[in-house]
């Protein structure tokens, strides 16, 4: 099917129907912006009048909508190269947060030299993939990374311009980045560094690069992970007074509602400066979150004015987890819909690479949406979309199989989560569950020992198996 539509496409583009050129034969800038941590449901365009997110509302209703994508992890570094790749976690590799010896064993190796060692060896994997950033590169785009990015130096993306080098960033950055080992040396805790304080701080590196790169007449692409609306939910107090005069807001959402309106103003002040340059006809913006977080009614020990997540949402694999919206923000030539269709994270790369008119390589797992978008369409083929959890530390490098503690699928209304072993980390679930998420969105009601259950859960192990069977 979507062989079809791509030759539909290409013979459309052959007809002159269709002009991706933004300017004469000049493919257009893109901005990738990444929320951290915000559950698909905290927004207003996803029906949710409490929170106070204006500047996204506008890109949904001048852009492209998918309400229904799905994220292939529950957790940063994994959604995040998937972000930079097309591929699926076991498909990259980097299907952790923290390579050999883990979190904690980072922080007791001895010297920074030694921690410098043993992370450098995790950076082959991003070193060996597609990266978007080297495709990009292929037809003259510059590239920018900023904020969230756990492989190290920029450059081993494939980023010719940057604000991560994993070195540690200045002690006056108060919010993370930063490790200390256990000879007190401080080194880059290996989530973006100093990288961290792009929109927290400043957009200048952002707005500087572009100024510099439409200088040079130079197609531009943009990483916009901002460690927001992450914890710690730490906005400024005009943010708690903005989330807090939204209707039915509860006290233990405020601080990460107040977030979230931090990050929407970061994405206010992005779009103020691609109009005032001029920008918006030539730039594409494509949004989604890495992956999901929710506030329990649990104040944090350290931070008691935050509270905890929800066990349901980051890490876990239900939907609070591993969904998200997605748009895409081009209205010069791309009207504004709204799309119900199932797709996945994995699609943004092709998606992207697409619109830069450079091919995918064989190894991209996605599929461009621009047949989609650009026909106005709903895809025929009713599509499943596939998700894999990990606990945070790998036990290895290169071999997820060891750590794969569940595997999801949705297709249609219904999803299946499959846990591994007798004690599944975390213990989400204890046995294959099977959920019809459109009328049981919290994922509470068991379908799988129902007689119209059985059948749809063996159907949805077959997708799984055909997918990926370790
Ligand atoms: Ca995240």
């Amino acid at each position: 099917m979507f062989m079809i539509m791509k030759h539909a496409y290409a013979l459309l583009l052959l007809l002159g129907f269709v002009h991706i050129q933004a300017k004469e034969n000049d493919p257009p800038n893109i901005i990738l912006i990444i929320a951290d941590d915000q559950c698909y449901t905290d927004f207003g365009f996803m029906g949710n009048e409490s929170v106070h997110t204006p500047h996204l509302d506008q890109l949904a209703q001048n852009g492209i909508v998918f309400e229904n994508g799905y994220l292939p992890s529950s957790v940063c570094r994994p959604s995040l190269v998937t972000l930079l790749t097309g591929q699926y976690p076991h498909e990259h590799g980097v299907h952790f947060n923290h390579g050999p010896p883990g979190n904690s064993g980072y922080s007791r190796l001895r010297s920074s030299n030694e921690y410098k060692r043993v992370r450098s060896q995790e950076f082959g994997l991003i070193e060996q993939a597609p990266s978007l950033p080297r495709l990009l590169q292929k037809t003259g785009y510059r590239s920018l990374q900023t904020g969230k990015f756990w492989e190290g130096h920029f450059r081993n993306a494939g980023f010719t311009h940057g604000m991560t080098t994993f070195e540690a960033p200045p002690e006056s950055q108060t919010f993370g980045g930063v490790r200390t080992l256990a000879n007190g040396e401080r080194v880059a805790h290996g989530n973006g560094d100093v990288g961290l304080q792009i929109g927290r701080k400043s957009m200048d590196p952002i707005f500087d690069f572009i100024g510099e790169a439409e200088k040079a007449d130079s197609s531009w692409f943009v990483w916009y992970a901002p460690y927001l609306p992450h914890q710690p939910h730490d906005s400024p107090q005009r943010f708690y007074d903005l989330a807090a005069t939204r209707p039915g807001v509860e006290d233990h959402e405020l601080p990460y509602f107040a977030s979230i309106a931090e990050f929407d103003a970061t994405v206010g002040a992005l779009m103020e400066k691609l109009e005032s340059q001029g920008l918006l006809d030539t730039t594409v913006i494509i949004f989604a979150s890495d992956n999901g977080w929710s506030p329990s009614t649990t104040r944090e020990k350290k931070r008691p004015e935050e509270f905890k997540k929800n066990d349901r949402s980051k890490r876990a694999p239900f939907d609070e987890g591993v969904r998200s919206p997605f748009l895409i923000h081009w209205p010069a030539r791309l009207s504004a819909e709204r799309h119900s269709n199932l797709v996945s994270s994995v699609d943004i790369v092709p998606t992207i690479l697409n619109l830069a008119n450079v091919e995918a390589p064989a190894a991209i797992s996605g599929q461009s949406w621009l047949p989609q978008i650009l026909n106005g369409e709903e895809p025929k083929t009713e599509r499943a979309v596939f998700g894999e959890i990990y606990p945070g530390d790998a036990s290895d490098l290169g071999d997820p199989r060891k750590d794969l503690a569940y595997r999801f699928v949705r297709k249609g209304a219904f999803k299946l989560i499959l846990p591994e072993g007798k004690t599944p980390w975390q213990r989400y679930v204890l046995k294959p569950v099977l959920f019809n998420v459109e009328t049981d969105p919290g994922e509470t009601v068991d379908l799988i020992d129902t007689p119209e259950g059985k059948a749809i859960a063996a159907e949805l192990k077959q997708l799984i198996l055909h997918w990926w069977r370790p």
